[in-house]
């Protein structure tokens, strides 16, 4: 064997955040950096020799090496054989089915998901478990040990593998296999949802446009939406994955696809619009006229589910991360289901999927997901949202007036304030965690405080608790307001503010959503003296 042991040093820093670890390019290529978290996720695993394992990314700069390295590595490490998806790419919804279809011991995703790319942009590094789904924080915390005591990495000397080429290549004893990454993908996306009736809708004439934003899923997208449903070619618009996503953010909100808004706002605007993030596993929906919030998008799917397949027999439960709006929890309380509440990140979802306990997950951050894998998953979405289409055959603006009209309408949006100063960040929310005991029962103008506290999270599967996930401030009227700090930046801190005001009077769903919430805003800030503490006078992205 030429495996090569290589002596090496802890680098500070190597924490996973909410999902996996995320550094601008420029660190991760400086020399061990990748190479130690690599042997750290290893050395935190046992029993993999011999097993197989799967690995892909979103295919952004560094991608090609980093794939290269990895092979290298898990084969020094004893893995038995490597799946790697053809020139390295592999959504992370699709990494998610691999891993389950072919029973891997795991899998690493290459990808810092929404996060811009390029050689002055940001990569990343995530490791899923055997389920398919984003290792749980007791392993990130393992692998984070290792990282502080790491003394060497093992990596095998060989040449570098063609990627481009489907096939299986003998690495010194492990086998590595080059596959199609869309095969295994297709055929699960085929047993959820009725193709024959989405392929009826694309030939009625309903018009769509699908934005992969230059990233992975445009090669998915393709395959399915174009040459496998029919819809026309030139639906899928930004469909080449690029190693800096055209110099865009990769994020699927209307700041950062306001194309996509802007051609669904038009006179001639298609039917229905979507797009997904830099991995794959976000989503956002648009129809003609009308930007359907992440979690109406939940709500809706929750609601229409079972005209779906896959879905046919009912939903087991829901569960939605804390922030997010609790319009689901309104449809699962209808539906007599049971509707969870976990921290942001899609880990925490894993538990109550595996133990059946919920079908449907969903954030606030357009991801939407079921047990079909176990991550978010941005076509799936597209596709359900089609399914449920071509059996109601009503525009998505009506389906949503409906929708409200049946469970009421919770405004919502998110202020984020990027980048601002790590220790301001801090600092509010270490003040308004000081505050929380008296909070309730605080008037601010026409509202009031009804219950404040710092968001913890027991599992009710593996009983593990996870504390300081967000703070809650609840108002009297319903209303609320979340605040918490970002875990996928990679410069200063990001500090997100969630705004939910519920309306029932069907009268008043037509308000615009900043306008609707513009008192819950002014209070947002006096508890929490966001302009004075961050010196920003308005949030940089609302979403
Ligand atoms: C953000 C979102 C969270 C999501 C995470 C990963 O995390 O808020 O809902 O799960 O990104 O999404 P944070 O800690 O920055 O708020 V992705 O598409 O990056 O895998
Ligand atoms: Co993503």
């Amino acid at each position: 064997m030429n495996v090569r042991t290589v002596a090496t040093r802890p680098i500070e820093g190597q924490r996973p955040g909410t999902s996996g670890l995320r550094k601008k390019v420029a660190v991760f290529q400086t020399p061990g950096y990748l190479e130690n978290f690599v042997q750290a996720i290893f050395d935190s695993l046992q029993g993999f020799e011999g097993k197989t394992l799967v690995l892909g990314g979103d295919g952004r700069f560094y991608n090609d090496r980093a794939i290269q390295i990895i092979v290298k590595m898990a084969a020094a490490n004893g893995f038995g054989r490597i799946l790697v998806g053809r020139r390295g790419l592999l959504s992370t919804p699709a990494a998610s089915c691999v891993i389950r279809k072919h029973q891997a011991f795991g899998g690493i995703i290459l990808s810092a998901s929404h996060n811009p790319g390029g050689p002055d942009g940001d990569f990343g590094i995530k490791y899923n478990t055997h389920n398919g789904g984003p290792a749980p924080e007791a392993i990130t915390e393992a692998i984070f040990a290792k990282t502080r005591e790491i003394a060497r990495y093992r990596i095998l000397e060989a040449p570098d593998l063609d990627l481009g080429r489907l096939g299986t290549t003998d690495l010194d004893g492990t086998s590595v296999e080059v596959f199609d990454p869309i095969a295994d993908y297709l055929e699960l996306m085929q047993r959820l949802f009725d193709f024959d009736r989405i392929r009826d809708l694309f030939r009625s004439g309903f018009r769509m446009r699908f934005d992969a934003m230059s990233a992975v899923t445009g090669p998915y997208a393709h395959a399915i939406l174009e040459q496998t449903l029919g819809a026309p070619s030139g639906t899928v618009v930004h469909g080449d994955p690029k190693p800096d996503f055209g110099g865009h953010h990769p994020d699927p909100n209307p700041v950062y696809a306001r194309e996509l808004i802007e051609a669904m706002m038009a006179p001639d605007a298609p039917d229905f619009g979507a797009a997904s993030d830099g991995d794959g596993d976000r989503n956002m929906i648009v129809g003609r006229g009308i930007y359907v919030t992440p979690s109406d998008s939940l709500a809706v799917l929750a609601a229409n589910a079972k005209l779906a397949p896959g879905y046919a027999a009912g939903l087991a439960g829901v569960a939605r991360s804390m922030p997010t709006s609790r319009a689901v929890d309104r449809v699962a309380e209808a539906l007599r289901i049971a509707c969870y509440e976990t921290p942001t990140g899609w880990k925490f979802f894993g538990n109550l999927l595996d133990a059946g306990m919920a079908t449907l997950c969903g954030e606030e951050s357009a991801g939407t997901g079921s047990d079909h894998v176990r991550e978010k998953d941005g076509l799936w979405a597209v596709l359900l949202w089609l399914d449920i289409l071509a059996a109601r055959r009503e525009p998505v603006a009506e389906i949503m007036r409906d929708h409200w009209a049946r469970y009421g309408r919770h405004y919502y949006s998110r202020h984020d304030y990027e980048e601002v100063d790590a220790e301001a960040a801090q600092g509010l929310i270490g003040h308004l965690r000081a505050r929380l005991a008296g909070l309730a029962g605080e008037a601010f103008g026409d509202l009031r405080v009804e219950q404040a506290d710092d968001f913890a999270y027991h599992d009710p599967v593996d009983g593990s608790t996870s504390e300081h996930q967000g703070i809650r401030v609840l108002l009297e009227d319903g209303s609320r307001i979340v605040y918490r700090l970002s875990g996928t930046g990679t410069a200063g801190a990001t500090l997100r503010v969630y705004l939910e005001a519920f309306e029932p009077d069907p009268d008043r769903h037509a308000q615009d959503t900043q306008e609707a919430l513009r008192p819950l805003i002014a209070v947002a800030d006096a508890i929490a003296g966001i302009k004075e503490r961050t010196g920003r006078s308005a949030p940089s992205v609302i979403t």
